[in-house]
């Protein structure tokens, strides 16, 4: 199995690359960033509860997001990979993966870890906050602090994949084909 974790900080081109690679490399894509959407506008409990830590840039509890994954998981034994996509945020989240996919007998290939600069992450996130009309992207200071948040919080789980041979950094500067290219380049090398 080919199991990819897409990394970086918000803005990175996460979701974008996502859904190029799923098309070229016959993933399953499972965005934790998606799922709890989903569940905000159908306005499920879980969707409810998570709305409060979204709007604030915040990160939701780490036993909702694992529980998702692990349900997305069981729903989709048959895959031949995935590509996991603001998933894992916190080292209790990578932890509980590496355990999910053991169970399964498989695990994580590689961590793909997109590089932009701050500047760049701001004005992308602006930029669809007028077009989607997303809250958390509409606000410079819910954007600066899920930022933070990612730098103190999800940044140091390089350190964790980097400690298995699996973190590869990535130029996410450029169009979007370029980073795809670059993103591809660095899959071949190791499926
Ligand atoms: P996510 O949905 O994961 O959102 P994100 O990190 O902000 O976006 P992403 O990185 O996918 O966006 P992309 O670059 O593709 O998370 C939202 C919230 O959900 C979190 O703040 C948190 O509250 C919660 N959450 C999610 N997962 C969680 C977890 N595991 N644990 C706890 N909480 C969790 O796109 C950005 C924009 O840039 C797009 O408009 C795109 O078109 C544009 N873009 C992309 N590449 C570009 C390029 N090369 N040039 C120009 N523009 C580009």
């Amino acid at each position: 199995m080919l199991n990819l974790v897409l990394f970086g900080p918000p803005g990175a081109g996460k979701g974008t690359q996502s859904a190029r690679l799923i098309d070229k490399y016959n993933l399953i894509h499972l965005s934790t960033g998606d799922i709890l959407r989903g569940e905000l506008k159908a306005e499920s409990p879980l969707g409810l509860e998570a709305k409060k830590y979204m709007d604030k840039g915040e990160l939701v509890p780490d036993s909702v997001v694992i529980g998702m994954i692990e349900i997305k998981l069981d729903q989709n034994s048959d895959a031949k990979g995935f590509i996991f996509d603001g998933f894992p945020r916190t080292s209790a989240q990578a932890k509980a993966l590496d355990e999910l996919l053991e169970k399964k007998g498989t695990s994580i290939s590689a961590m793909l870890s997109l590089e932009v600069e701050h500047d760049e992450l701001v004005n992308r996130l602006l930029n669809r906050g007028k077009e989607s009309g997303r809250a958390d992207d509409q606000n410079t200071e819910v954007i600066e602090n899920r930022i933070k948040v990612y730098n103190n919080e999800t940044a140091p789980l390089i350190n964790y994949y980097d400690a298995q041979g699996k973190y590869i950094a990535v130029k996410g500067m450029g169009s979007i084909d370029e980073i795809f290219d670059n993103l591809c380049s660095s899959i071949d090398e190791i499926a």
